[in-house]
């Protein structure tokens, strides 16, 4: 039996309730074997063995109380996977859904898109599956002083610094860090997507979506093309859709879908941002108010029918793991879609993202497509520890410069073993030469 095999049959062994952990290792290790099964160092130093285990695992109980006087509790996790190259970093994701096996499978993909931005940080993540759905402000705020309670003590500018992810934006973040201040009486970069008022980073609200579509953007110049004219399906209506969205607009691109949870809206004339901005931010309502507000644009329901039958030349996956599945991609090709970029982590199956590449789409992974937006949060880690505070445009050429590169590390990477325009393979191993040199180099830990 090969290394790599004997780890994955490992992996299965201990994790078996763990689907999506297993779907991210097995993906990352597949594409690796070219690697580690031509150099026998790697086994001689259990380099995979120690890659699939987490440094430590941390779950803790979050009491809180509701509006009702009701006492709650929840189950907070945060993940610390791999710090060979830099402090754990990766964001917070509150979602009723949310497990051990999400955050592990979260956190061991944030190695490897950490690893490829570039810059030194290692990989981790957390979260609670507590809902902010329909809590008043008072509850979120009361809800995260809980949870910063336990989690202070495992976090620090040097050694540990979260940030947001689904049901973790600028109110979370701010709640969070009052709480971290209070407790420890420091103003430092413990985490990051702070207000610009308190330390936080011009273009981090922007970065994920705008670095996904430089990223995509660069790949399309690379043959003699760009958005200009290209129809776009994008799914989710949070965070990473919107800026995603005003990207794509800017560069001339129409984007027609947007999802939540709840279904699909599809606008043939184009989505217009401003009132997405107004129902998903300022309201935090629901994405089916738009086609009331819209006449041409039409919902469908979850479960009636999904935001892939719209026809598109590219597709982006802005909202969660596993929602794009091989039916989507056999509609994907049949309805002459080019491009697959992941905005959300991991929201394509593996089936599909495989009949994707074979039948000639160019595709790329969230681990190097999403990673701009945990690269803006080093630039603000960057900020915060020289006590300064840098222009959006220069943020945003560097959020550029960033997507550029991982751009070619992976298209030079695929070709190098022979396997031009494969994607996955480029940013599984691009991703893990850092970081397997910095364990090499640092012994058996
Ligand atoms: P938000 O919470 O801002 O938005 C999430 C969007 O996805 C919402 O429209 C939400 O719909 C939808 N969604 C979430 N869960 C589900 C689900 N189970 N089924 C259907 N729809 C769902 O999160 P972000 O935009 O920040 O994150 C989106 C994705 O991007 C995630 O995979 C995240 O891990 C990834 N990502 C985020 C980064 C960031 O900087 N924020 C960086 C890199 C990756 P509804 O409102 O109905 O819940
Ligand atoms: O999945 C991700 O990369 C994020 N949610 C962002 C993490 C970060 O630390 O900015």
């Amino acid at each position: 039996m090969s290394y790599v095999d004997r780890i994955i049959a490992d992996v299965e062994k201990k994790n078996a309730d763990q689907p999506e952990f297993l779907q991210a290792v097995k993906e990352v290790l597949e594409s690796l074997r070219v690697v580690v099964d031509r150099d026998n160092v790697y086994e001689e130093v259990g380099l995979l063995e120690r890659l699939v285990e987490p440094e430590r695992i941390i779950q803790f109980r979050v009491p809180w109380i509701d509006d009702q006087n009701r006492v709650r509790v929840n189950r907070g996790f945060r993940v610390q996977f791999n710090s060979a190259i830099g402090p754990y970093k990766g964001g917070l994701r509150f979602h009723p859904s949310v497990n051990l096996g999400i955050i592990k499978f979260l956190g061991f993909e944030q190695i490897f898109k950490n690893s490829l931005t570039g810059l030194p940080i290692g990989g981790g993540k957390g979260g609670t599956d507590f809902d902010p759905k329909g809590k008043s402000d008072n509850e979120v705020m009361r809800f995260c002083q809980s949870f910063m309670t336990e989690l202070a003590r495992h976090i620090g500018p040097d050694t540990d610094v979260p940030a947001g992810d689904i049901g973790v934006g600028g109110r979370e973040i701010g709640f969070l860090y009052g709480q971290y201040r209070r407790l420890t009486g420091e103003f430092t970069g413990v985490l990051t997507g702070k207000g610009l008022t308190w330390g936080g980073s011009l273009a981090r609200t922007e970065a994920t979506g705008y670095g996904l579509v430089y990223l995509v953007e660069e790949y399309l110049n690379s043959i003699g093309d760009s958005f200009k004219g290209k129809k776009v399906a994008v799914s989710g209506s949070g965070n990473v859709a919107i800026f995603a969205t005003q990207k794509v607009h800017e560069l001339g691109g129409k984007v027609v879908t947007m999802t939540d949870s709840n279904g699909y809206i599809h606008h043939s004339a184009g989505i217009n941002l401003d009132t997405i901005k107004e129902i998903k931010l300022v309201k935090r309502g629901r994405l089916s108010e738009y086609a009331t507000i819209h006449g041409d644009a039409v919902h469908t329901d979850a479960g009636s029918g999904k935001v892939w039958d719209a026809p598109c030349d590219i597709a982006l996956p802005c909202a969660t793991q596993n929602e794009l599945d091989l039916a989507d991609a056999k509609t994907l090709v049949q309805n002459g879609c080019k491009i697959v970029g992941e905005g959300a982590n991991m929201p394509t199956t593996l089936e599909a993202s495989l009949f994707l590449q074979e039948n000639g789409i160019a595709f790329f992974p969230g681990k190097a497509a999403n990673a701009g937006g945990v690269g803006t949060s080093a630039l603000e880690m960057s900020q915060n520890s020289e006590r300064l505070s840098w222009s959006f445009e220069e943020v945003d050429a560097m959020l550029k410069r960033i997507m550029t590169g991982i751009f070619h590390s992976i298209d030079d990477t695929s070709k190098e073993y022979g396997r031009a325009g494969d994607y996955i393979l480029g940013a599984n191993i691009a991703g893990f030469r850092k970081v397997a040199q910095a364990m090499l180099d640092q012994g058996i830990i």
